[in-house]
């Protein structure tokens, strides 16, 4: 298999976590496929024609896109426990992946905002909402999801840990740490773990 990538993406983050979790990152090889809505990576659009990361080529059909898709995908291929649990479970790791990828979703609004829109046309209040969907999210971890959290790891642990991270990376000065403890002691705990190391985001700039 093959997975377009970048190695600052949140949503491929999510992805190499689960091939490592699961033993599958031997199986897939990694090509790069960075590209931003006035750059597209044609190799990427070729691909997948919205031109994101990730997008996962399989052996034996079409390629699969986005990172929730080829998660679920990635989750049938080992022998593991399930990360998409059966059963009315699967309701709560969806919607915490959900919420998870919101977060990602207002980052990265948030960072095309300032990177690729010029500087007369920036909007303030369009990112300052995007910034309370953040800190919303983070409030609901916080107070709703630390039990599912620290329960069996799930698809939607993976992608928080992503987005937590993600929010580490690029928006430290937000200090979700502050006032949320159960949430930051749950994220102590992945901070340490092989996959989390392994996939921690490299940016070239
Ligand atoms: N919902 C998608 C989002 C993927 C996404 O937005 N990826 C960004 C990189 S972080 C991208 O490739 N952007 C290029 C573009 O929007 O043209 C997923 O979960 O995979």
């Amino acid at each position: 298999m093959r997975l377009y990538h970048s190695p600052t993406s949140p949503y491929v983050r999510k992805v190499m976590i689960l091939l490592h979790e699961t033993g599958l990152i031997d199986r897939v090889a990694l090509t790069p496929g960075s590209g931003t809505p006035l750059a597209p990576n044609l190799a990427t659009t070729a691909a997948n024609p919205l031109g994101k990361v990730p997008c996962l080529e399989r052996d034996d059909g079409p390629a699969v896109f986005d990172s929730r898709v080829i998660c679920r995908h990635l989750d049938m291929l080992h022998d593991g426990p399930r990360l998409y649990p059966a059963g009315h479970a699967l309701t709560s790791t969806l919607t915490l992946e959900a919420l998870a990828d919101g977060v990602l979703d207002a980052a990265v609004l948030m960072l095309y905002e300032t990177r690729l829109r010029p500087e007369e046309k920036r909007f303030a209040p369009w990112v300052e909402g995007q910034q309370a969907k953040i800190l919303r999210a983070l409030d609901a971890l916080e107070s709703l999801w630390i039990a599912h959290l620290e329960g069996p790891m799930d698809a939607g642990a993976i992608a928080v840990a992503a987005a937590l991270g993600y929010l580490d990376f690029r928006y430290a000065h937000l200090a979700w740490r502050e006032g949320r403890p159960k949430l930051a002691a749950w994220f102590e705990g992945w901070a340490v773990r092989p996959s989390f190391i392994a996939t921690a985001p490299q940016d070239p700039a």
